[in-house]
Formats: structure tokens, sequence, C-alpha cells
């Protein structure tokens, strides 16, 4: 297109020669989360000396911020992408056709997120080897034009091992390669007991879980199916690494101290910057 205006971020296709340099996206469902990323990402490029950072820069979102909040420091591009499946799908669409415009060499898009842990330990990072559906099936599914548009949900074997190892003995959780199934409600959708509404009993949700753990399935959320077969469309690299709030054969509710769940939450950002720095270096 001649011009384009990207109108959720806020910006044109003219901005894009800004974004040039980018290497990595990453993005996360919450805004004040990526904000606090991007700080840390400014911090510890800065200290290493991996990225022209000037020392405590303190990053401020570029363009609009009522429905995605970007920073951008040095190669890293973040954003946050709210929940869900729709939400991830608008950011995705403007980002890549930002970075398409900018002629950003190869871009590895990485989402940072939360989850319910399938059988894993709380606090361990499950890095998605495949997205699966609700149904358990390995695909994304999209009416368009009046027809069902079906993609494959595959997300990239070699990076999601690259990104394992770059946080063997660097990180004191463990991070494990697991399948990850992406839902449109937290509720109902992931076998929860405690929605307002819920025609399922106990056992048979047990039943469940414990056929997705068979399948592979070590954590539940609610992007990873979309995130892969959009990636996987467009030709991206990208992984999806997503911390376990909890074991959902122990329960539904999250109930871990806000503190805990608070570093918890900088894991997934802790595994992407383990990555990013172990390439930078080469
Ligand atoms: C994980 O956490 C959110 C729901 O609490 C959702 O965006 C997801 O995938
Ligand atoms: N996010 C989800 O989608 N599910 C959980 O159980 C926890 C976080």
């Amino acid at each position: 297109m001649d011009g384009d205006y990207l109108y959720h971020l806020g910006l044109t296709k003219d901005d894009a020669p800004q974004f040039s340099d980018v290497k990595f996206f990453c993005t996360g469902g919450s805004a004040l989360r990526i904000g606090e990323f991007a700080q840390v990402v400014a911090d510890e490029l800065s200290a290493a000396g991996l990225a022209d950072v000037p020392f405590g820069l303190r990053p401020t979102p570029i363009a609009k911020t009522d429905r995605f909040s970007t920073y951008k420091v040095g190669p890293v591009l973040m954003s946050n992408h709210g929940m869900g499946m729709p939400s991830v799908s608008i950011l995705l669409h403007e980002i890549t056709k930002l970075l398409h415009y900018a002629g950003a060499d190869d871009p590895v898009y990485m989402r940072l997120g939360s989850s319910g842990g399938v059988g894993v330990e709380p606090g361990t990072v499950v890095a998605t080897t495949q997205g699966l559906n609700g149904l358990l099936e390995p695909e994304f599914t999209l009416p368009m034009l009046g027809k069902t548009v079906t993609r494959p949900t595959d997300l990239d074997a070699g990076l999601n091992a690259e990104i394992v190892a770059a946080s063997e003995g660097a990180a004191d959780f463990a991070v494990l390669p697991g399948k990850t199934m992406g839902t449109d409600c937290f509720y109902e959708g992931q076998a929860r007991l405690d929605g307002a509404v819920c025609e399922h009993e106990e056992q048979e949700k047990m039943n469940f879980l414990r056929r997705a753990h068979e399948a592979g399935v070590r954590n539940i959320e609610m992007e990873a199916t979309q995130f892969a077969a959009f990636t996987g469309r467009v030709g991206v690299r990208a992984a999806i690494l997503c911390v376990a709030l909890l074991n959902r054969l122990d329960g539904d509710q999250v109930l871990t101290p806000v503190e805990t769940l608070m570093e918890w939450d900088t894991r997934p950002g802790e595994v992407a910057l383990n990555y990013i720095k172990a390439e930078l270096r080469k």
C-alpha cells in the first residue's frame, strides 16, 4: 500500500524507517508488565554494552496507548497484546506490517505470558512447541468470507531449543518445552468449575485435563493457537514463553501470594532476555 494507517498502534507507514533495526519483537498481555520489561531490557542491554542504550534510560511508550503500549529499546520492540486471540491478532497484523515496511531483517517474535500449568510445578516457564485448540487439535480456525479457514499451529523447533538452551544454567527455575492449549474462555473453555456458568463436574474436568496432559499439553492460556498460526503463515520465527501460575490438576483459583506472582511474572521476560543477549553476543 502507498500509505497505511496502523490504527490501533497510532503509527503510519511513514514512521516505519525508525523500526528498521528491530531484531526481536516481545509481546505480553499487560501494558504495565511490558513497560516494566522495557525498563529491564534498557538496564540489562546497557549494562552489558549490547545495544546503544543510554545508561539510566527510562523507556516511554511510542504513539497511542489506549489499546497497546509500545516501546523500543535498541533492537528490541515491545508491546502489550491484551487478553485473547482477537486482541493479539490486531497487534500482530499491525506490527508485522510496520516491520515489513521498515525492512527489519528477519525479526523473531516472542510472546511472554502467564498460563495455567498442567502437571507442571507452578513457577515453571513452558516454551511452547505447538498450540492446540480446545478440541486438542493442532490448528487455528477463523471464519473468513463465510468459510472456515484452518491453519497449523507449529512453532519453530530450532528457536525453541535455542531459547531453552540460553536459559540453561542462567535461570533458577525450570524452562520446559511442551504443548500449549489456547482457548477463547478463561473459565468454561479451560475446564474450570469456578466460572459464573459451569455445566461440567469435577470428574469430567479431571478426565479432560488428564487427556490434555497425555496429548502433551503442559499449560493453558488464551493466545497460543492464533499466535502460532499467524507467525507460521507470515513466515516469522516465533516462540511462546509462559509461566505457569498454578497447576490445574490441583485446582482452578489463582491463590498464589501477589509477591510470588510478581516475581514469577518476570520469568518469561528473563528467559527471552537470556536468548536476546546470547544472540547479540554472536
Ligand atoms: C493468560 O492470562 C490471561 C488470562 O488471565 C490471558 O491473556 C492469558 O493467555
Ligand atoms: N492465564 C490463563 O489463561 N489461564 C490460567 O489458568 C492462568 C493464566
